[in-house]
């Protein structure tokens, strides 16, 4: 059978984008997937996007890095649409279909912690777990929630979960829709909030480096975590932090493929036919 990811860029690394105009590409195969921070059960949770990049990806490792049902949010209030359900559905094909699926939940669903070991249709549960990348790198995969404690979280942020978030969320959502009947790009107003945020910055920062140290005096590789909402892909402490972003701002995950390489794929930008961002992966190369 023809591998379509040999027309993918990473056999070349010459080549930094990926072929996806239009919304009927071939299937793109990887090795590893891992996604967080959905938040399904929330109003700010991107569902169609995140449909969009399971049904195009096939992977032979799927892993979901916590906060991917927004338990919290849904003890306040039920919001359910069809396509949150639509989500679930197509993670649990997968696993039928021979995707092997690792669940790590995260705070938002930290109830699930409760069932690791266990395995729910086809999904296995851990609290977190190791996974070595085709080129031998060992990297913890876990939520990151538990690195909060090692870091200084400004007080507006700490509100996360709580109210002010989800209000910021909810005017992202109206600015887009506007943008959107505009022909505008996505923008995240949370994303952009962030930046702005000089202690932001510095409590990712903090968060990032607290990390990194945690899996270096483990005597590992790296680390895959989500949480913070902040992709990145780089060396931190002489490990690979690797943070897979999440799909309520923008719509990320982490790729590995069959080479172990690593990078962070930008789905809204597949979805506008523009080029997929490849560009800041090379961790190797970067060290
Ligand atoms: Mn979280």
């Amino acid at each position: 059978m023809p591998d379509p990811t040999s027309s993918t860029p990473h056999d070349a690394a010459t080549r930094r984008v990926l072929p996806l105009a239009g919304s009927l590409g071939p299937m793109i195969r990887v090795r590893s997937v891992f996604i967080s921070d959905v938040h399904l059960g929330s109003r700010g949770c991107r569902a169609e996007a995140l449909l969009d990049f399971l049904q195009r990806v096939r992977c032979e490792h799927l892993f979901l890095v916590g906060d991917i049902v927004d338990l919290w949010n849904l003890r306040r209030g039920f919001h359910w649409p069809e396509s949150h359900t639509r989500v679930l559905r197509t993670i649990l094909d997968k696993a039928a279909a021979g995707t092997r699926v690792t669940y790590v939940p995260g705070n938002h669903d930290d109830d699930f912690r409760e069932l690791a070991g266990a395995a729910l249709r086809g999904v296995e549960v851990r609290r977190d777990c190791i996974h070595v990348t085709a080129d031998d790198r060992r990297l913890l995969v876990t939520h990151g929630d538990e690195f909060d404690g090692a870091v200084q979280c400004p007080e507006w942020l700490a509100a996360v979960g709580a109210t002010v978030y989800e209000v910021v969320l909810a005017l992202n959502h109206r600015c887009n829709g506007l943008r959107h009947r505009l022909g505008l790009p996505y923008w995240s107003l949370a994303g952009f909030l962030k930046a702005q945020s000089g202690r932001a910055l510095r409590y990712i920062e903090q968060f990032e480096h607290a990390a990194a140290q945690g899996v270096r005096r483990a005597g590992l590789d790296g680390i895959v975590c989500g949480h913070i909402h902040r992709q990145a892909l780089r060396r931190i402490e002489g490990v690979v932090y690797a943070n897979d972003g999440d799909w309520v701002e923008n719509c990320t995950a982490l790729v590995e493929d069959r080479n172990g390489r690593l990078s962070i794929w930008h789905w809204p930008q597949a979805l506008a036919g523009q080029p997929v961002d490849v560009a800041r992966t090379a961790v190797e190369e970067a060290a």
